[in-house]
């Protein structure tokens, strides 16, 4: 066997006979950054000028075959070899290329193997187009070739969604040719032998034809329109329906829209959000070594508990749930097996996890049967005084080591941990409703808390599939302290002349999924309320209050549950009638007469405030870095993904205009509306909070 001959650290190069052999080797995931693009166009260079070489095989060393473009590359700008041109080159070459994968072939990893003239799947091999969710479309041939080799409708079902199927699914379809379960650099030397004896055709699949119907294509387009805001899908279905022209024009344009999409907005906002996710994990304690945990035990089967119980055992997790009494048990169990079966359902759980899940499931009336859990999680209501009470009692029962959690979303953690004799133990995982769904996880800091253990706690978040975002200890850590400020600006609005579905559809518009009010009714407005009753002593009556809410939970109006709210519910879909007569009595109380105000004022006011408290946050100390904000809002508050987080769209406003108009709506209300330090230090010397996010 001839010696691997290793050419560039990112390109293994061997030759074994008449096989040409290409390993991709950019760790961790074999990006096609401009390096790697480099190697292996000199490495098929030296193969087409080798006579000895009949056939290359290009496969990934490490974790994966090439997960996409480097994206780290969209926002310092792109080298030549462009992958759309190396691709088209390889799809020319008189030499058969074959193409090996496994881990993931995702966006430009796709479609290198598209280009090549045999793909062969490995065990695992995941394939998609991501590049939606990066406000892309694929932009090396991806959206000509897909449809050619397997039909427009698979090819509108996996381009414009961003799905990912498995190397078999890949098989069924066509777009992959063959499996094999060899390891990655046998299977090159296997397929490349089987491409010299016949057994494994090769074909250029610009030679084949793509039949396009335009009905196909509208429809795919009416159903993305649906998805919201998002531009890239569009421009992705319209660059498959360019498969009709000859290949070289529909691949020109291709370029032309993936151009129009690198020029959105939208591109580089979601490219924030991508990294944001990864971002967060970048924690002081990163180094620390996490406790570990394999059995979690629940304290309360309400909503909460039920979601943070059915998340762990979706997790393969051992879970026990306790409650009070075997009703209430009952009732968290009848939760967590509905939710259950609602993820199996989806797909999220194979017949197989859901019965593991079951049985992986405990439950008792008695705290002490907790005292073998490597990590507790109280969720029960918010009070103080009971909260206290159980940490206590945990503090006698759980074995040592064992991680005690609170999951309040805004009590005094400190406080909690306080009551027990191991502090450093103690810290808060707060998760959002529903618990198995929604993706983010503060993990709450306190005073005393071991940095293992917090290590700990985003051990967890990554095991639940969660976003683990670091908070600091205050009323409603980084998400509800947040919330809870911009939130009294859709009040106030309300107040000076704005109808509640004015400002829901203004803020929908902007990119919402659902407006504060409709929020509201769904979450329950006696929630608010009892926010509201517990804020009330410390509240300072300098600040403006509006009464409209307490008057509509007055008439026992709570939303959704009862069927009206600020909205009708049931057959009477609508605005709420008799709230608009509420406002128009709360207007003439306070001697305010209504004015006009714009769908632009609406969304500037409501993200002034936000930007305004998150600076706020960071000056505290509450987020480590901008980029945490962005990732709670993104993950836990329905924050249009394609905005990037409030933070960032922060930067597009820029710190000055924010402080300006800060500076004019404090005009009419110099309380509420303050100038934070930071954003006035950030206007006067022209700092971003990308700048921040640098710093770290
Ligand atoms: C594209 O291909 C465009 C083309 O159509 C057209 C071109 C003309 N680039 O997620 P992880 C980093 S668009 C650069 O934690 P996992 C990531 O930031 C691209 N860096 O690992 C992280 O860095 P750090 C289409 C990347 O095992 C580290 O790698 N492709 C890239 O949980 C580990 O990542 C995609 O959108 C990249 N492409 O998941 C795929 N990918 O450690 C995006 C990852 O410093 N990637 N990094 O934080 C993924 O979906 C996941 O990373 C993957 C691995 C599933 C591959």
């Amino acid at each position: 066997m001839e010696r691997p001959t290793v050419t560039d650290p990112i390109v293994i190069l061997e030759r074994e006979g008449p096989v040409g052999l290409i390993g991709l080797n950019n760790p961790p995931v074999n990006a096609a950054s401009h390096a790697l693009r480099v190697g292996l166009r000199d490495a098929l260079h030296a193969f087409l000028e080798d006579r000895e070489v009949r056939v290359i095989a290009v496969y990934g060393v490490g974790r994966s075959f090439v997960a996409g473009a480097d994206i780290r590359e969209f926002q310092t700008g792109r080298k030549p070899p462009l992958l759309s041109d190396l691709i088209t080159e390889i799809e020319g070459m008189e030499k058969p290329v074959v193409a090996v994968c496994h881990g993931n072939a995702l966006g430009g990893g796709l479609e290198l193997a598209l280009g090549c003239h045999a793909r062969v799947a490995l065990p695992g091999l995941k394939v998609g187009f991501p590049e939606v969710d990066l406000g892309l479309l694929p932009g090396a041939g991806g959206t000509q070739r897909t449809p050619r080799l397997v039909g427009l409708k698979a090819a509108l079902d996996l381009i414009p969604t961003g799905k990912r199927i498995t190397g078999e699914e890949a098989v069924a379809i066509g777009l992959f040719d063959t499996a094999s379960t060899a390891d990655p650099r046998t299977a090159a030397l296997g397929a490349a032998h089987a491409v010299i004896e016949g057994a494994l055709p090769a074909r250029r699949t610009r030679e084949l034809d793509a039949d396009i119907d335009p009905a196909l294509i509208e429809t795919a387009k009416a159903k993305a329109a649906k998805k919201g805001h998002f531009t890239a899908p569009q421009r992705a279905i319209e660059a498959v329906a360019a498969a009709a022209l000859p290949i070289d024009q529909g691949l020109a344009e291709e370029v032309r829209l993936f151009k129009e999409c690198m020029e959105d907005p939208q591109r580089a906002a979601l490219v924030q959000a991508f990294f944001a996710e990864r971002a967060v994990a970048k924690i002081p304690e990163k180094d620390a070594a996490p406790r570990k945990v394999d059995h979690i035990a629940v304290i309360g089967g309400g909503t909460m508990g039920s979601g943070i119980s059915t998340a762990a055992l979706m997790a393969g997790l051992k879970v026990t749930l306790m409650e009070v009494s075997a009703e209430a048990l009952a009732r968290g169990k009848g939760t967590i097996e509905k939710n259950l079966g609602g993820a199996m359902k989806r797909g999220k759980l194979s017949d197989a996890a859901h019965a593991a899940a079951l049985t992986a499931l405990n439950t008792t009336t008695d705290l002490s049967a907790l005292a073998e859990a490597d990590l507790v999680i109280e969720a029960v209501f918010e009070d103080m005084e009971v909260k206290k009470d159980i940490f206590r009692r945990l503090d006698a029962v759980m074995k040592p080591g064992a991680v005690l959690a609170t999951n309040t979303s805004y009590l005094d953690v400190d406080a909690i941990a306080a009551e027990t004799n191991r502090p450093g133990d103690v810290l808060g995982l707060h998760f959002f409703s529903p618990a198995h769904i929604m993706r983010l996880l503060e993990v709450v800091v306190a005073q005393e808390t071991l940095p293992e253990v917090t290590a700990t706690g985003f051990a967890l978040a990554k095991r639940l599939g969660k976003v683990g975002v670091r908070a600091g200890v205050c009323d409603g850590f980084i998400g509800n302290r947040i919330l809870a400020h911009y939130r009294k600006v859709a009040d106030y609005l309300v107040l000076d002349g704005a109808a509640p579905q004015e400002i829901d559809r203004a803020l929908e518009d902007f990119g919402f999924a659902m407006g504060p009010f409709a929020v509201a009714d769904l979450a329950g407005l006696d929630i608010g309320m009892m926010t509201r009753k517990r804020l009330a002593p410390t509240r300072d009556l300098r600040e403006r209050y509006s009464p409209i809410p307490d008057r509509i939970c007055e008439r026992g109006w709570f939303g959704r549950k009862t069927g009206q709210g600020y909205y009708l519910y049931g057959d009477r879909e609508g605005p709420n009638p008799a709230v608009a007569t509420i406002i128009d009595e709360e207007r003439a109380k306070a001697g305010i007469t209504p004015r006009e105000i714009t769908d632009g004022e609406i969304v500037d006011r409501y993200m002034t405030a936000m930007i305004a408290e998150g600076a706020r946050v960071l000056e505290d100390g509450i987020a480590l870095r901008p980029v945490d904000i962005d990732a709670a809002f993104l993950f836990g508050y329905g924050f249009p993904r394609f905005r990037g987080g409030p933070m960032f769209y922060a930067d597009t406003i820029g710190a000055a205009e924010l402080v300006r108009r800060i500076e004019a709506y404090a005009e009419e209300d110099d309380f509420f509306w303050r100038v934070p330090p930071l954003l006035a230090r950030m206007a006067a010397d022209g700092t971003t909070f990308a700048d921040l996010n640098e710093r770290g």
